[in-house]
């Protein structure tokens, strides 16, 4: 670290006639050197040092391949595929509102009109900016404001004002100084959901030159490479009025209003650059966007409808276990652990979900998560948790087997929902049926530790005791309230 410190301090000190050198090529908002002071020179000569030397070891990563129609209409394709799965699976299920939006994406792949946003903080100048942007380049171009980032307290505002910029092809991010934290997050955020950005700089009238030009550098930095240099640009959209005094010859002094000049020729040439060279690429991308969360959307409806099949099922393998352990009590938990994993369960399950598995795949499948349930000690955790529940209602000498048989049932409950779970995140048009057990593993202490929090034992031991239990013996009051 000390190492990385001392050389910039050294260029900034010494290389006065580097950073005027880097100075020169660095931009047409520094045109005042005469204002700036030594130390400003020196700040900036740091920050474009780091800069450089940033921009040299990260180029590799700065292209990001960009969206191309092919890409898109591929995942229109998946999107009709899941929604024709549906069809086959759920006659009655309505599907128009998915079809309908499949048609839109279908239209705004070939929209011509480029839809921008300017979002940023609250008064940092977004409505002024928008004004002086109405006639930017020959093309359509539809403008709008977002509502300000970061204001109430809680994040909803904001969330729903970031969901309206990813919905536009283009954002201008507006900030009037360094970025704080939340503004960094923001922008990442939108980023990183792949949506193309250019951050501006605004009211540099409020800073001195030296100044301006350290906050843009350190804001290029700052972003980089998640921007490149050019999108993050300054400007000043309504610079405030300056007091002009002049000494006259006859001795008076003279003083008058002067308006400086807006600046915003960087940002509308970089601006007209990417609206001519993006354009179409532009439209892709924010289709993809939109077809992505479709996609998404029909998987949810797919899986609820998959779901609702499924949960009977795991009910009846829960009772043909719990019966089996009750009547034939084996103290072994590994015996218990792989008696409640039926390969039939999984066999039935697989084949809602698309996965056809064959009963030696199956029977793998269920002796893998027998195993996983062993060695993740939920076997363990649940018979203790069930024969505390039985006990502190008294009626473990009413049934021998009675933990055995709840056991096994809930067992059978857990390693069902996390079949479930597992299938849903598989793609639904190209399910892998190698069986990830690290991701299985997973799934089986999440759908395990949900369960637990919602305090659903108690219930679940009270309905599996009265339906083991012959009947006469099974008027049992396990209380709701134990858990
Ligand atoms: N000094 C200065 N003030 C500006 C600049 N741009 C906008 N403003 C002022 O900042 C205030 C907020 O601007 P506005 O566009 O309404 O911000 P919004 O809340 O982000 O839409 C207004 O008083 C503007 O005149 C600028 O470049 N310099
Ligand atoms: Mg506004």
């Amino acid at each position: 670290m000390a190492v990385k410190l001392r050389r910039p301090i050294l260029v900034g000190g010494v290389g006065l006639s580097f950073s005027l050198l880097v100075l020169q090529s660095f931009h047409q908002s520094i045109d005042q050197l005469g204002e700036f002071s030594v130390i400003g020179i020196i700040a900036l000569g740091i920050c474009l040092w780091l800069f450089q030397h940033q921009v040299k070891n990260t180029s590799l990563q700065l292209d990001k391949a960009p969206t191309d129609r092919a890409t898109v209409e591929k995942v229109i394709v998946q999107v009709e595929g899941i929604v024709s799965q549906i069809a086959t699976e759920a006659e009655n299920q309505g599907l128009s509102p998915l079809q309908e939006k499949i048609e839109q994406l279908k239209v705004e792949l070939n929209r011509q009109e480029i839809h921008l946003a300017i979002t940023g903080g609250k008064a940092v100048g977004k409505t002024t900016l928008m004004q002086l942007l109405f006639n930017v380049g020959q093309q359509p171009l539809d403008l709008q404001e977002t509502p300000a980032l970061f204001t109430g307290t809680d994040t909803i505002t904001t969330d729903a004002a970031l969901e309206q910029a990813i919905a536009q092809d283009l954002v201008l991010f507006v900030t009037n100084g360094d970025l704080t934290d939340t503004q960094f997050q923001a922008i990442n955020q939108l980023t990183a959901a792949n949506q193309r950005l250019m951050l501006v700089f605004n009211k540099q009238d409020q800073y001195l030159p030296d100044e301006r030009a350290s906050v843009l550098c350190s804001l290029r930095q700052r972003m980089y490479p998640t921007l490149k240099a050019e999108d993050v640009v300054a400007i000043t959209a309504s610079p405030t009025p300056v007091k002009v005094r002049q000494h006259q010859a006859d001795g008076t002094v003279q003083e008058w209003m002067e308006q400086p000049a807006i600046e915003i020729t960087q940002l509308t040439q970089q601006l007209t650059q990417v609206l001519t060279e993006e354009r179409q690429q532009l439209v892709w991308a924010t289709t993809n966007r939109k077809a992505v969360a479709l996609k998404a959307e029909a998987k949810a409806v797919l899986n609820q409808v998959r779901r609702d099949r499924a949960l009977p099922i795991i009910e009846q393998y829960q009772w043909i276990a719990a019966a089996a352990a009750f009547a034939n009590p084996v103290p072994a938990l590994d015996l218990l652990a792989t008696a409640a994993i039926n390969a039939q369960l999984v066999m039935d399950l697989g084949g809602i979900y698309q996965q056809r598995f064959s009963l030696q795949q199956a029977q793998t499948v269920a002796g893998t998560m027998g195993s996983l349930m062993l060695k993740l000690g939920l076997v363990e955790l649940s018979s203790k948790a069930i024969g505390t529940v039985l006990k502190s209602n008294a009626i473990t000498f009413v049934a021998g087997g009675a933990v055995q048989g709840v056991s096994a049932a809930y067992l059978t409950r857990l390693a069902g929902l996390s079949l479930i779970e597992y299938f849903q995140q598989q793609e639904v048009t190209t399910p892998d049926t190698k069986l990830n057990i690290d991701k299985l593993g997973q799934t089986l202490q999440n759908v395990f530790q949900q369960n637990q929090q919602i305090g659903f034992l108690p219930g679940f031991v009270k309905q599996t005791v009265n339906r083991i239990l012959p009947e006469s013996q099974t008027e049992i009051n396990v209380s709701q309230t134990v858990a």
